[in-house]
Order: C-alpha cells, then sequence, then structure tokens
C-alpha cells in the first residue's frame, strides 16, 4: 500500500541549516549546494516518517550502515551504503508495500538522484533549542490585563470549528452554528492540532515548525494573543484540565528537539523543558525519541506523554513544576495517535510498529493491557460508543488493513459488568472497502459511525468516507463520495476525504476535503440521520483543510 501525501509533511520547513556537516568517505559525492538542497528535502518529506537522526520509526532505518544483534543472538546489517543508487532511486520512485510514499511524481529524477545519494552521507543533526532559545522566541502580544474580561461577541463559542488550512500556515474558525467562516489567522506552518482551554475561551495552535499559538475568542474578533516556538518539529499540545489547576499550564511536545516543554497556560511564558532522550523498552539507548499524543487527564493533575521510539508512556504530574515527577509506563512502540475510553479512565494509544494499542490506567498509574490488532492502528482519537452485542468499545481504524477494530473497555457501572469477560479484546472488526483509514467518529447522540480511508491508493475509497449502524453493525456501511458531494470539477491530484468531526449538537458530520495546495478544497457538511449534504463551504480561503476540532467536543472529549 503507498501512503501518498502522508509522510510527505513539511516536518521541518524552517529548520535552521547549522548543521554538522560529516560527509561518508565511501557515499556517493555531493557538492554544498546539492547537499543544502537534499537537507532541505529531507526535512520536508521524509523527517516525519524516518527521523531527523534517520534511525527510522513508521518508515525504516535510513542511516548510511546500521548493525544489530537480535535477542536470538543473529546479527543483522545494513543501510543505505549497501543498497545503493539505483536501488534506492527506484524505492523513492514507486515506494514499497512496507508503506513507503512513491515520490515520482512530487519529486522530480533530478531531485530523485539527489535524494538517492544524499541518504548514503552521514545524517545531519539540527541544533538542540534551548529553555532560553524558547524564552527568546515568546511574544507576549496581549497580556492578560488587557484582555475581555467577558465574551464581547455573540457567536456560539462552544459550536465553532477550528480547522487547520495545513499548506496555508493558517487556521480557520467557523462558526457551526451558520456555517459561516468567522476568521482565518496565521498561525505556525502546518497546523497539527488545535486545542481548547478548559474554559472553552482559548484555541491553542501547534505548527510542525514547533510554533504554538493562542488564540483568545472572548474579542469581538479572535485574536491570537501570545506565540512562543517549541522547537523545529512539533506535533501535539495540551493544557492543565485537573480542578483547580485549569488552563494554568500548557504542554507542548516536539519531534526536534525529542523534548516536552512546559508553558504558563495564559501567556506561553516558557517554564521547563524536560528531554525524552533515553532507553526503549527494548533497552536501546534512543537519541531521538519523539514525543507524539498529549493528552491532559481529568482525574489527576496529570498529562500522559506518549513517547514514540522509547514506547514509554509518561504520566507527567504538573502539581509542582519545580519538583516534576514523571512516571514512565513501558508499553510498545512505536506510539502514535489516541484518545480516551468511554470512562474516561484509560488513554489508549497506538503503537503502531507492534500492532498493538496499549491502554493505560490513569487512575492506578499503570499498564492496564496491550491489546493485539490488526496492522498499523491509527485512532485519530478513537470513537466510543455502547455495541449492542459486547457492551462499551472503543475503536480504531487501520492505515494498513481493511478494518475498524472495536475493543471492548471497562466499565464501571453494574449494567455493563456482564462484558467484563470481553475487556481488552478486539470484539469485533467492521469491514472497510480497503485500509488507509486515519480517522473514525461517532457521538454519544448519534447511531451512526463514521470512518474515512484518505491514505488509500484508489480516488473512489480515497475521496470518500464509511458510514456505518450501529444498531447493525454486521451491514456493511454506506459509502458517501464526499468529492462528488462537494459538486466541485474533479481535479488531477485526489482530494482526501478526511477526519469526520461532529457539532456540539451531534446532529452534523463535518469531513475535510483536501485537495491540492490550487486545487479548490472544501468542507462538506452532512445530515447525520438523513446523511445527505446540508451544507458545502468552498470559500476560497478554505486551502488544503485537513484536522477539524469543534469546540465542545475537543473540550470535553466527547469521541
Ligand atoms: Fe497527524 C494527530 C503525528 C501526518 C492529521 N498526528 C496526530 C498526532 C500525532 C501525529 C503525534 C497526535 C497529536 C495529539 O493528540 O496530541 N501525523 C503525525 C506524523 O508524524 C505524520 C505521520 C507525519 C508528519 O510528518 O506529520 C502525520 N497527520 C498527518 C497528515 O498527513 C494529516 C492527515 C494531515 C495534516 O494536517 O498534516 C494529519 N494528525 C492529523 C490530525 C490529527 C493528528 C487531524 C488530530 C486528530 C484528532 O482528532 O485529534
Amino acid at each position: 500500500m503507498k501512503l501518498k501525501g502522508f509522510m510527505s509533511a513539511m516536518a521541518l520547513a524552517t529548520l535552521p541549516m547549522a548543521m554538522s556537516n560529516a560527509f561518508a568517505a565511501d557515499a556517493p559525492p555531493l557538492t554544498e549546494d546539492e547537499r543544502a538542497q537534499a537537507k532541505q528535502i529531507y526535512f520536508e518529506r521524509c523527517a516525519g516518517c524516518h527521523g531527523v537522526l534517520r534511525k527510522g520509526a513508521t518508515g525504516k532505518n535510513l542511516e548510511p550502515h546500521w548493525a544489530k544483534t537480535l535477542a536470538d543472538g543473529t546479527k543483522m546489517e545494513g543501510g543505505t551504503l549497501k543498497l545503493g543508487t539505483d536501488r534506492l532511486e527506484k524505492i523513492i520512485a514507486y515506494g514499497t508495500d512496507g508503506g513507503m510514499v512513491n515520490y515520482d511524481d512530487i519529486l522530480t529524477k533530478e531531485e530523485i538522484n539527489l535524494m538517492a545519494r544524499y541518504i548514503q552521507q552521514t545524517p545531519d543533526v539540527p541544533p538542540e533549542f534551548s529553555l532560553k532559545d524558547m524564552k527568546d522566541s515568546w511574544k507576549l502580544i496581549v497580556p492578560v490585563d488587557k484582555r475581555p474580561t467577558k465574551q464581547l461577541n455573540k457567536i456560539n463559542l462552544k459550536n465553532v470549528f477550528a480547522i487547520t488550512l495545513r499548506d496555508a500556515g493558517k487556521l480557520a474558525l467557523v462558526d457551526g452554528d451558520t456555517h459561516k467562516i468567522w476568521k482565518v489567522l496565521d498561525t505556525g506552518y502546518a497546523v497539527h492540532i488545535s486545542r481548547l482551554s478548559a474554559s472553552g475561551r482559548y484555541v491553542y495552535t501547534v505548527g510542525r515548525d514547533g510554533l504554538t499559538t493562542i488564540i483568545d475568542m472572548w474579542f469581538e474578533e479572535p485574536t491570537t494573543v501570545a506565540s512562543v516556538r517549541l522547537g523545529s518539529d512539533a506535533r501535539s499540545v495540551d493544557v492543565s484540565k485537573f480542578k483547580g489547576f485549569e488552563d494554568k499550564y500548557l504542554i507542548g511536545g516536539t519531534y526536534w528537539p525529542p523534548q516536552y516543554s512546559i508553558m504558563d497556560g495564559e501567556t506561553l511564558e516558557p517554564i521547563k523543558i524536560v528531554s525524552t532522550r533515553g532507553q526503549t523498552v527494548d533497552g536501546e539507548y534512543h537519541p531521538e525519541p519523539r514525543v507524539a499524543s498529549i493528552v491532559a487527564s481529568t482525574t489527576k493533575p496529570e498529562w500522559v506523554v506518549n513517547v514514540k521510539e522509547t514506547g514509554q508512556i509518561l504520566l507527567v504530574d504538573y502539581s509542582d513544576i519545580k519538583n516534576l515527577k514523571s512516571t514512565a509506563i513501558e508499553s510498545a512502540k512505536f506510539l502514535h495517535d489516541g484518545g480516551w475510553d468511554g470512562s474516561k479512565r484509560y488513554f489508549m494509544v497506538a503503537a503502531n510498529a507492534s500492532n498493538k494499542v496499549a491502554a493505560v490506567d490513569t487512575k492506578t498509574g499503570k499498564l492496564a493491557a496491550l491489546v493485539d490488532t490488526a496492522k498499523i492502528p491509527h485512532p485519530g482519537r478513537g470513537a466510543n460508543f455502547v455495541h449492542p452485542q459486547f457492551g462499551p468499545v472503543w475503536s480504531t481504524g487501520h492505515l494498513g488493513a481493511d478494518v475498524v477494530s472495536l475493543i471492548s473497555t471497562p466499565s464501571e457501572e453494574s449494567k455493563y459488568a456482564k462484558y467484563k469477560g470481553n475487556n481488552w479484546k478486539v470484539v469485533q472488526e467492521l469491514k472497510m472497502p480497503g485500509a488507509g483509514n486515519l480517522f473514525v467518529k461517532t457521538h454519544p447522540k448519534s447511531k451512526h459511525f463514521w470512518a474515512d480511508a484518505p491514505m488509500n491508493p484508489e480516488r473512489e475509497i480515497a475521496e470518500s468516507v464509511y458510514v456505518f449502524d450501529m444498531n447493525d453493525l454486521n451491514k456493511p456501511p454506506v459509502q458517501l463520495n464526499v468529492a462528488k458531494d462537494s459538486g466541485l470539477p474533479e481535479t488531477t491530484a485526489i482530494r482526501r476525504a478526511v477526519q469526520p468531526e461532529y457539532n456540539v449538537a451531534g446532529n452534523e458530520v463535518w469531513i475535510s476535503l483536501w485537495g491540492g495546495k490550487k486545487d479548490q478544497s472544501a468542507i462538506v457538511i452532512y445530515d447525520d440521520k438523513t446523511l445527505k449534504v446540508k451544507k458545502v463551504i468552498t470559500d476560497p480561503s478554505i486551502v488544503t483543510p485537513t484536522g477539524k476540532f469543534n469546540v465542545f467536543n475537543t473540550m470535553h472529549d466527547v469521541y
């Protein structure tokens, strides 16, 4: 399967280029200019999956030479030098069944040859990013005492959608009641996620370039009130949500440098940076364990911080930042995205290279289970509902398999006691038309379960979403062709239908139709009951829309 576009993130687009300059003696030669160009392409297109140091994670190890001894004593070695330029060119151009993207229509022949030569060189090491660097980047645009003391607009904030306009480096705030764009704001490059303050007033964004912003929705018009750089490559951010600590702190996780940082929740003033470098669950030292998903607990003053390469899940206790306590829970590799189960006691996170989902019990601070699933689970935040036959379940789609897995989760409610025997097992796999799913979603008021498949290589599948009837999950899903339903003319590039998100009432589902940067994209809104199109938002400012975050549902983890 080819996961085109998924891994071609502009991950380190603005990375400073003061890096080590080692040339591998036996690698094909590169001029200084070629090397500079290749560095940029590598950081824009490859680092998200293969890592800055090229140790591999979602993608393979790309060091010139590697050697390892397996647990049974078998010695293995490999590397890009061994593969050589011809073979590497083919892999880059045509991709692999292991999930490598085909770049023959993204890069030119010359660029492919350049990259094949570049990855035989010793990896370039980007600079570290200290607390001082962070403080130097911090901008307090509107101090707290100059901000409104009450909401100055009439917008129903609970139903606002924060929508990532990926390649535009912007965020659209859309009024969910009127379906009108409220404001488009500048953010970091390719905002990965938006999260909400516990109060529902502030939207936090995190760009792939490490820029975090805080937007205040109490002004007449949404206003960016502070920004700070977390590092050069980031994916996650969340506030403190425990009673008494609401919005006091913000945490941000970076891919480079591998660390998390804690800031003031209202001003973003940097407070502390903690490195995640250390041992993997296999006992090896890893120099680049990137911070993947982060979520705030409401059970304790803690964040759940998932460290990709080490497979360690950190419970970071923010009740005393000066004397920070963190519990490291061993799980499996490589940790990626996840969400709460229905009871909000267990955090479920995909360990995508192990084909497992790890469940952390945030009450006891221990691993509750490692659940075996189909290939490459990718839940987004997952989706919770009560299965007519198996009781409470949390679900995940898969990048590498044509199913959605439903995992039975525990409940303290006595009416669900009879399902206990199913807990932490995949109780059903819903059949999808192909692999390449990224996000699933449902809502407590809905009888429908939505799944996308944007990474499927077939246009028809990637441009559609699939809706299951939760009263009869054995029925095949209804296919909704979002590209056709948008009414927009067909384009050469596939327009991926991505990330279903509900409105606050749970009666509308919003889907991004993610087209090329120069093509008109859209947000297509469906009636959840009738599955008919209610509205198509095709404003020219809607450029490459991807993630959508409804204020209320994001604040309260409704999914
Ligand atoms: Fe994501 C969530 C990392 C590519 C859209 N993505 C996440 C999270 C991580 C992550 C760690 C969890 C954040 C959290 O909850 O705290 N994503 C990565 C990558 O490393 C990867 C594979 C490659 C890269 O270089 O970035 C990647 N992601 C993509 C895309 O190409 C997507 C489809 C489009 C885009 O905007 O870039 C994409 N990722 C998303 C979205 C979420 C997300 C919409 C949040 C889902 C939610 O419901 O919370």
